[in-house]
């Protein structure tokens, strides 16, 4: 069995995404995704110009080989773009590998260790009754973990704050736009929301929070001890992990649990982290860090430590990696909570799937593979379109974390 072809599909439904489909000699098909906001381009060239060339005539049977012929043959190891192709390959190959055991991927990795993966959904709103509000939209959807995101008045266009009640999409511009940041306000309003949203709804729901990586480790200790009274399920990114040292400090002052992760791209950004227990959540994704091959040994690594899975799942992830995530979620163990940002109904159409949300959950789909398609005619019908993350500067114009 020999890889024929393979080639990239980028369609914007709403949003961009970059897909890869490998075919057979045998015509059987796998598709993975291979999306990086506001960098896809540079995945494309990666995967046209650097991958395909080598893939062809590869026995697409040895998934665990090119995955290290991948890895080991860029020389140039890790990072999101080279991570991100690697990815792509590997699901498409998971897929093909399930089609052609007529097996979803799920049994391939082990079997199903739950029946439906606990999900969470973004509510947000630009301050916090309109916040409370969103929370309550959710819980009537039946999810029973939502993230609660603000607008902290004084602060432009503060992270999180979608424009809509279900789609949070922030690549919004096709050059970076500009967002403030003030950390002391920040602090002042955030723990805030959470006493009202306890106030109003109880604490029969997870409750979520992203300081995505706005504060230095020293305020994300403050803000972690300062939601102690609401129970979160977890504090995510609550500084930059770079130095992965820096949680030692914010874990010795509070209990509020901690989630990182979802830019990581190997084994090697958690390493650190898992292994002092400096956290109790990892967010790396199937796109983000190499595929079901590599995700599942960050895994494995985790549950040495009793650290839990909680992938990301931003709608800048496309229902490929959802199908994916969901087998995986199926089967960890250490299985913790599945983001879940609905797509839109265009890109659902472009992408043709089998999982479905219920009470909060999701179900993975017993299709062969990982249960994803995509309608080629459809995706072309919507063209590429430049849309970049925003950037963030303090308010005396200093460069700061989006
Ligand atoms: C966020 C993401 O969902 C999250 O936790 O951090 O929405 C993130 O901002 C986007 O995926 C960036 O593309
Ligand atoms: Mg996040």
């Amino acid at each position: 069995m020999k890889i024929q072809s393979a080639k990239v599909i980028v369609t914007c439904p709403g949003r961009n995404f970059v897909t890869l489909k490998i075919v057979t000699d045998q015509g059987v098909y796998g598709i993975g995704d291979a999306t990086l906001n506001g960098r896809e381009k540079a995945v494309v060239a990666y995967l046209e110009d650097h991958v395909i060339p080598c893939l062809i005539g590869m026995d697409p049977r040895r998934i665990e080989d090119i995955w290290q012929y991948l890895y080991r043959g860029a020389y140039w190891r890790r990072g999101p773009v080279t991570m991100r192709a690697i990815a792509a390959v590997d699901m498409a190959l998971w897929d093909i590998k399930g089609k052609m055991a007529g097996m979803p991927v799920y049994d391939l990795l082990g079997g199903k260790s739950r029946e439906r993966v606990m999900v969470y959904g973004h509510a947000n709103g630009s301050n916090i009754d309109e916040t409370v509000d969103a929370v309550g939209h959710y819980i009537d959807m039946g999810y029973k973990a939502i993230r609660a995101q603000t607008g902290v008045p004084g602060i432009k266009d503060a992270y999180g704050v979608g424009r809509g009640k279900l789609y949070y999409e922030p690549a919004d511009a096709a050059l970076p736009s500009l967002t403030g940041w003030d950390t002391r306000k920040a602090l002042n309003y955030v723990p805030r929301m959470f006493e009202k949203l306890r106030a109003t709804y109880g604490f029969d729901h997870h409750l979520l929070h992203d300081g995505h990586h706005r504060y230095t480790p020293q305020e994300a200790a403050n803000l972690g001890k300062m939601l102690e009274p609401y129970q979160l399920f977890w504090l995510e990114d609550c500084t930059p992990a770079e130095n992965q040292e820096a949680f030692r400090l914010v874990r010795q002052h509070t209990v509020t649990p901690l989630a990182v992760g979802e830019i990581f791209n190997t084994i090697w950004d958690a390493k650190d982290l898992i292994q002092n227990q400096l956290i109790d959540y990892i967010r790396a994704t199937v796109v983000g860090a190499g595929g079901l091959t590599h995700l599942r040994r960050i895994a494995d690594l985790a549950a040495l430590y009793q650290v839990r899975t909680g992938c990301h799942g931003a709608t800048d992830l496309s229902p490929v990696t959802m199908g994916c995530a969901l087998h995986f979620d199926t089967w960890v163990p250490n299985f913790g909570i599945q983001e879940y940002m609905r797509h839109t109904e265009e890109t659902d159409a472009v992408f043709p799937h089998d999982y479905r949300f219920e009470d909060g959950h999701l179900i993975v789909g017993e299709t062969a593979g990982h249960g994803v398609d995509i309608d080629e005619d459809l995706a072309a019908k919507y063209p590429y379109k430049p849309a970049y993350l925003p950037v963030a500067r303090l308010e005396d114009g200093t460069m700061w974390n989006w």
